[in-house]
């Protein structure tokens, strides 16, 4: 079954839905096509170049990220299915104003290219996306739009840019996984109803910043090396440094991936609108849990477009260890 057949079937659990979600839904999947094309061929044609080089055809060449977000940004308004996209790459919200989505219901927040330190090196990177009902009434839309918490997403997924391309989504019914078969083109249904494992094997988290994690952090690094056969222990460790390919490995095998707050970055690294709650979305409805340490992801309060949170997520009793560690160790300072 491929994606866009999924989609229609999928539309029959949303009775009084239009159809406006199936072709944001849509539309996304065709933007990442183009991505991934483009990602598939980087090395042949030196579109790695920095951005403002000039390619062998003459032609100005830009970064994939940035080819990305003009990708992404492209499609949403062409779909007209949008009135405001925000996106990693913008410091502002994008508003559309174009004929054709004047009754646009949502808003996109996505991060066109996940994983920058692995764009030039043929490491997997990719996208993350989350949707929104829009909270204002008409015309295009604003920042207020994208003040909602993560339990209000709509639908959110990811797409892996990695030795297949695949496309993984949810609509809070479950996460479904699709993978590109580029002989046809087409996203096709490889992984129905995706299940995390409660516990894994996996931890994944930069330990060079080791010296700068909170004790609690510390403390869990030290019981995952462990020896205990029971809890087969000690776990190994995986850190690729794309959280799309160390989520998604985590979500088949089981795992669990942090990123904490450390002393040079106290709020956390990665944000919250457009990484951490599309991805908690998904791993929760994966059956897995996604925390700050303390709070739930998907209920924190947001209120600015790039703010950034510490992350926990992953298999459930492994998210519930860290957490247990997190307010353990919570008095001693960093
Ligand atoms: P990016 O949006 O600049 O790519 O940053 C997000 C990425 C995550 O994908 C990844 O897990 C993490 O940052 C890696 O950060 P670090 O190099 O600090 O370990
Ligand atoms: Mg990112």
């Amino acid at each position: 079954m491929t994606l866009g057949q999924f989609i229609i079937e999928k539309q029959a659990d949303f009775p009084y839905a239009k159809g406006e979600l199936s072709r944001l839904l849509r539309d996304i999947g065709i933007a990442a096509k183009i991505v991934n094309r483009e990602v598939s061929k980087a090395g042949l044609v030196e579109i790695l170049g920095e951005t403002g080089e000039t390619n062998i055809q003459g032609e100005r060449v830009k970064k994939l990220d940035v080819y990305a977000n003009e990708q992404f940004i492209a499609a949403l308004k062409a779909g007209g299915e949008v009135c405001a996209i925000a996106s990693e790459e913008n410091e502002e919200i994008i508003p559309i104003d174009t004929e054709i989505s004047k009754n646009a219901k949502y808003v996109v927040a996505m991060d066109p290219l996940d994983g920058s330190s692995n764009i030039d090196v043929n490491v997997s990177v990719g996208t993350i996306f989350s949707i929104y009902r829009r909270l204002t009434l008409k015309g295009p839309g604003t920042i207020e739009d994208f003040m909602q918490r993560g339990t209000e997403q709509v639908a959110s997924g990811y797409i892996i840019y990695g030795s297949s391309c695949m496309l993984v989504y949810t609509t809070g019914k479950g996460v479904n996984g699709f993978t590109l078969d580029p002989s046809i083109g087409e996203f096709c249904l490889s992984h129905p109803n995706m299940q995390t494992p409660q516990k894994g094997v996996y931890y994944s988290v930069n330990e060079g910043n080791y010296l700068h994690f909170p004790e609690g952090i510390k403390k869990y690094i030290k019981y995952c090396q462990e020896e205990d056969s029971a809890t087969s222990r000690p776990y190994s460790s995986r850190y690729i440094g794309s959280g799309v390919a160390d989520i998604h490995r985590n979500l088949i095998n089981g795992g669990v991936y942090i990123y904490p707050v450390t002393t040079k970055s106290p709020k956390g690294k990665l944000r919250l609108l457009y990484e951490c709650n599309p991805l908690a979305f998904v791993i929760e409805q994966a059956g897995g849990k996604a925390t700050t340490g303390d709070k739930r992801i998907m209920e924190v309060q947001i209120n600015e477009l790039h703010q950034r949170t510490p992350l926990v997520i992953g298999s459930s009793e492994m998210v519930d260890k860290v957490v247990e560690f997190m307010a353990k160790y919570k008095e001693q300072k960093v």
